[in-house]
């Protein structure tokens, strides 16, 4: 079994876009821009966050936070965009979500600027993304790409079962990996809350991408021989013992599939660190774009 190593992954890219944007100052130029809305104060939300905000200092980007309070309205958050989508010198942003219940996030979504949707949660870059057009990709499914590439993983031909059909993960992964070009030419299968014999289609599967939120939920059984194992599972259980009160788990009962698996991802330390790395790309492709 060999581990799927996302934070080290992802500190590699950090390292390769901090390069490029030393070859930005020799040049006189200004560094990219990214901005993050944050509405409210959820707790995962603002370690998620955190980290990109300190992955921008880190490479060299500028970059602005922009909290606010869980009871601002929609209109107040559309006028943010606004302001956001004017400014000429942001070349990205995002708008983490979730947001609050009485925050129409379909409506925010449309109303970013696609040229400015470094999260490619857009329609005008989700549709150009499906259509194979040059398009942002969302910063996770790129993540699980970049991380397939990196460790030589042959998609091609293979048969992927992505269970969870998500806008952010599920949905797109599996458009992706069907698709042609170098990580790609999967058959691929999605599979959800309502699909039958889910067992029967996992145990088939060469590569199985967990996108369902539901901690441990994949367990040996499941799983094939030498399968290739991408966990995107991160949620936060209840553990006293633990001095932050909980702990990190995936989607994975990690360590009974690890030892049937070829190649897995951890959690933490896989596609989560991955996904903070591919928002940076993305936002130097942005800048990229412009300049
Ligand atoms: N707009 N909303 C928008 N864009 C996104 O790309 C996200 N996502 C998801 C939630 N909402 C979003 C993220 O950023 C999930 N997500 C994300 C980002 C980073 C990590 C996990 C999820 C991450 O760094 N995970 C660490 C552990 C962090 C911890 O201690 O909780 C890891 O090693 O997996």
């Amino acid at each position: 079994m060999v581990l799927l190593d996302g934070k080290k992954t992802a500190q590699d890219l950090k390292e390769e876009i901090k390069a490029t944007v030393g070859t930005l100052q020799v040049k006189n130029q200004r560094p990219p821009h990214l901005a993050a809305i944050l509405v409210g104060n959820d707790g995962a939300s603002l370690t998620y966050v955190g980290s990109k905000v300190r992955s921008c200092e880190y490479v060299g980007f500028d970059s602005t936070l922009i909290q606010l309070e869980e009871n601002t309205s929609e209109t107040e958050l559309l006028k943010k965009i606004e302001e956001l989508n004017q400014d000429a010198n942001l070349d990205g942003y995002i708008v983490q979500l979730p947001l609050p219940k009485h925050i129409n996030e379909e409506k925010i979504l449309l109303a970013i600027d696609p040229e400015k949707d470094v999260d490619g949660f857009h329609p005008s870059n989700f549709g150009r993304m499906a259509l194979e057009m040059d398009a942002f990709i969302p910063a996770t499914p790129f993540g699980i790409l970049e991380l397939l590439e990196r460790y030589q993983i042959e998609t091609s031909g293979k048969h992927c079962v992505v269970v969870g059909r998500s806008h952010i993960v599920g949905r797109p992964i599996s458009i992706l990996l069907s698709q042609k070009g170098p990580v790609g030419n999967a058959t691929v299968t999605v599979a959800h809350s309502r699909t039958e014999n889910l067992a029967d289609l996992t145990r088939n599967a060469d590569i199985i991408v967990m996108a369902l939120g539901i901690p441990e939920f994949l367990t040996a059984d499941m799983v094939k021989e030498g399968a290739v194992i991408i966990d995107v599972g991160i949620t936060r259980v209840t553990d006293t013992n633990h001095p932050k009160g909980y702990v990190i788990r995936g989607d994975v009962a990690f360590e009974e599939v690890a030892s049937k698996s070829s190649y897995i991802t951890p959690v933490p330390g896989g596609v989560g660190p991955m996904t903070i790395a591919m928002l940076l790309k993305n936002t130097l492709l942005a800048y990229q774009r412009k300049h």
